[in-house]
């Protein structure tokens, strides 16, 4: 077999209108090739085990500041609230997400060159990385809708091509993150099961996805089985902490109805060996704002 068939063979096939299944991973987690980072060996075994890892003051008070206003700056831009990369809340008109933040602001772009993330990114995938996606979730507070149960790592697969769970998500609190006000979901050690969603993906789903995922999540006795499995955690913590978490993390988070609102920057790392080919369930690509396709590697 080629590299390329390797590349191109479904080895974590869903939403092929069957009933759902729970698949075992069959790629590592943290990979071999990369051993210099500021990553300690626990952080990895951790990450490792359970899917994720807790950077607690990833981002100093200052530099939490500054990343906040640029936040307010971007979310009161009338040019960025009418860009196709800014989603808003189904049910108002306030902002959930932002996409492409890399591209837009030049203090993200400057974050993903940071040695704080490039080079935890590059150990955990063993290799040279380049941003498969960047957002902002604004999660507001009152009317903050949350992100049902789901893997990044199915999604990216079935509508983006990418054909291993070799990325990495880092989240990174610029307000505090509260269990009552939205805080990310996870289920330790439940990224090495792959769920095999049910359904089929509707054309330009991710006009819809993005505000609220109907399509790709996992059936309810599926989502049992893992969390009585595995129990839930929750990553909160004070602005400027910092969760990095697999691609094939189970996750998801509540509605926040509290005055307090949960915004994040999340950053995923791809790597450079894991380059997206067609998408493996889904008639045609995601725009690129959504899912990168140049896949030079990030350098400082
Ligand atoms: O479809 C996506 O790429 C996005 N959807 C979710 C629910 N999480 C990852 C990503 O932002
Ligand atoms: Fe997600």
């Amino acid at each position: 077999m080629t590299v390329a068939d390797v590349r191109t063979q479904d080895r974590y096939p869903t939403r092929k209108g069957t009933e759902s299944a729970l698949l075992d991973r069959v790629d590592p987690v943290v990979w071999p090739g990369v051993s210099a980072g500021p990553a300690s060996e626990d952080e990895l075994a951790r990450h490792d085990a359970n899917g994720f890892h807790i950077v607690p003051g990833l981002l100093k008070p200052a530099e939490v500041q500054e990343y906040w206003q640029e936040l307010e700056r971007l979310s009161d831009d009338p040019q960025v609230r009418a860009d196709e990369r800014t989603v808003v809340e189904k049910e108002s008109d306030e902002v959930r997400s932002l996409f492409e933040v890399h591209r837009t602001s030049e203090m993200v772009a400057e974050l993903v060159r940071d040695e704080r993330l490039l080079d935890r990114a590059r150990q955990i995938l063993g290799s040279d990385v380049y941003v498969h996606q960047s957002r902002i979730n604004y999660m507001p507070g009152f009317r903050g809708n949350g992100f049902y149960w789901h893997s990044d790592f199915e999604t990216w697969h079935a509508e983006d091509g990418l054909p291993a769970p070799r990325a990495v998500s880092v989240s990174i609190a610029l307000t505090d993150n509260f269990p009552f006000n939205g805080g990310l979901m996870l289920m330790p050690g439940a990224h090495k099961t792959y769920v095999s969603c049910a359904g089929r993906t509707p054309e330009d789903n991710y006009k819809s996805s993005l505000k609220e995922q109907k399509v790709g999540v996992p059936a309810e006795d599926d989502i049992r089985k893992l969390a009585y499995e595995h129990g839930i955690e929750q990553f909160t913590g004070p602005a400027g902490s910092a969760l990095w978490f697999d691609s094939n993390s189970m996750h998801g988070s509540g509605n926040n109805i509290t005055p307090f609102p949960r915004s994040n920057i999340f950053i995923v790392f791809n790597s450079v060996d894991n380059a997206p080919v067609e998408p493996f369930s889904a008639d045609k690509r995601r725009p690129e704002f959504i899912a990168a396709r140049d896949t030079t590697p990030v350098r400082r």
